[in-house]
């Protein structure tokens, strides 16, 4: 049999996809045993099929893409499972394929070295936990003690004088604080009203499924329901529960009860008003308004008339949403970004402090400056590891 190996093309580490290649002038007549398609063992065309065993017994699906470049036959991609790829590896091995060394990836690569500076190491830390590309690149721009445009190479120039940071500069970068720390912290939003308001319904869009049951009968959610949504660029954790009411049975009184402790620990608390809402609804709105941070809502707009029977009425002080008819549902996710952070786009291209330790340094730095002083408090942003 002519010679077939097989080698691991993916970096160590959790990986929804794992890369395996073939090598060598037997990789058909190995994969033929190995892998189950409608177009056979493909010649030109990547294709999607199954990968079994010696038994027959299936391993996975996945794909297989012939001679991708000069370097393999074929590139074989299977979930990222490393007891499927070790069962896949088996059967190739079984099928006759030998087994390559596999590819080695440079750790430092492009990276400089943890430990050149504390900031950095704090990035790279943090880097794992991250839910949004926008989290990781803030992490990544801040931490690079290279980047003059993130926090690390700021203050190294700021320190050495070249430019002298001015007082205005400071409170920017401070501003810029609670934005970069919500890309790393999901805040806590929360879905109120009355009964029938259409939390349910938005809480499942904004989740981007089926979550919770939605119906036309009021009080049909009893619990209240966290869990994590990404809106813009940032986590949130998105919670739905009961409606607002005093009526109901004894489940429904413990659900609003749940509701009102999910509202008191909630950064912001979108409060839905349906079409022609009742005074109950009312008394909710001002009494959630006079504690907490709340964005308002004029749900279920495509239901609602103007006095003639015709055009909807202004609504200055919310935003109209429809959901079934998808309408301001854009300028919905804005207004919660912008209720949350001030903005509804992350620090991009600027120094951010991205730990609460960066805006204690920034802070003193800034009494410093307040003071008619240097602002020598910099210099601990700039320690190393
Ligand atoms: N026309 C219209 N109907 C909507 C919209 N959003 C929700 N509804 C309907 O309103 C009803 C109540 O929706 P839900 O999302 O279950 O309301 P809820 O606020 O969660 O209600 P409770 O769980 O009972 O407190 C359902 O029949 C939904 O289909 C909308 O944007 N437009
Ligand atoms: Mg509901």
């Amino acid at each position: 049999m002519k010679p077939c190996y097989v080698r691991r093309a993916s970096p160590f580490g959790r990986g929804a996809l794992h890369v395996l290649e073939l090598l060598g002038p037997g990789s058909r007549e190995v994969l033929a045993r190995v892998f189950t398609s409608k177009h056979g063992v493909p010649r030109d065309r990547a294709c999607y099929g199954r990968f079994v065993a010696a038994s027959g017994a299936t391993i996975d699906d996945g794909m297989v893409i012939p001679r991708p470049d000069e370097s393999a036959e074929f590139i074989l991609t299977v979930h990222g499972n490393p007891l499927l790829v070790a069962e896949l590896c088996e059967a190739l091995a079984a099928a006759g394929a030998s087994e390559a060394p596999p590819i080695t990836f440079p750790t430092a690569w492009a990276f400089p070295a943890a430990g050149a500076s504390r900031i950095w190491r704090e990035a790279l830390d943090l880097l794992p936990g991250v839910r949004t590309l926008a989290a990781a690149e803030l992490l990544l721009e801040q931490g690079q003690p290279e980047e003059a445009t993130g926090l690390a190479g700021w203050a190294e120039a700021a320190v050495q004088g070249s430019p002298p940071p001015t007082l205005a500069e400071l409170r920017a970068i401070r501003a810029r604080g609670p934005a970069a720390r919500g890309l790393l912290e999901p805040k806590r939003v929360v879905l109120a009203g009355v009964p029938n308001a259409g939390k349910s319904t938005l809480f499942n869009y904004l989740l981007g499924g089926e979550r919770v049951v939605t119906d036309a009968a009021a009080g049909t959610t009893r619990d209240v329901i966290e869990e994590p949504a990404v809106i813009g660029a940032y986590p949130i954790l998105l919670s739905d529960g009961a409606g607002l009411r005093g009526a109901g049975d004894e489940l429904e009184r413990e659900g609003v009860l749940r509701m009102r402790e999910a509202i008191a620990r909630a950064d912001l608390v979108v409060f839905l008003e349906p079409p022609n809402a009742s005074a109950e609804s009312r008394a909710e709105e001002r009494r959630i308004r006079d504690r907490c941070a709340m964005l308002k809502v004029y749900s279920r707009s495509d239901e609602r008339r103007g006095a003639a029977g015709s055009a909807a009425p202004a609504l200055a002080d919310g935003i109209a949403v429809s959901v079934l008819a998808g309408k301001g549902l854009h300028a919905l996710e804005a207004g919660i970004l912008r209720a949350l952070f001030g903005a509804e786009d992350p620090p991009r291209g600027v120094p951010a402090p991205f730990l609460p330790r960066h805006e204690a340094i920034l802070a003193a730095a800034e009494a410093e400056m307040g003071a008619g002083a240097p602002p020598r408090a910099l210099a601990a942003l700039t320690e190393p590891d």
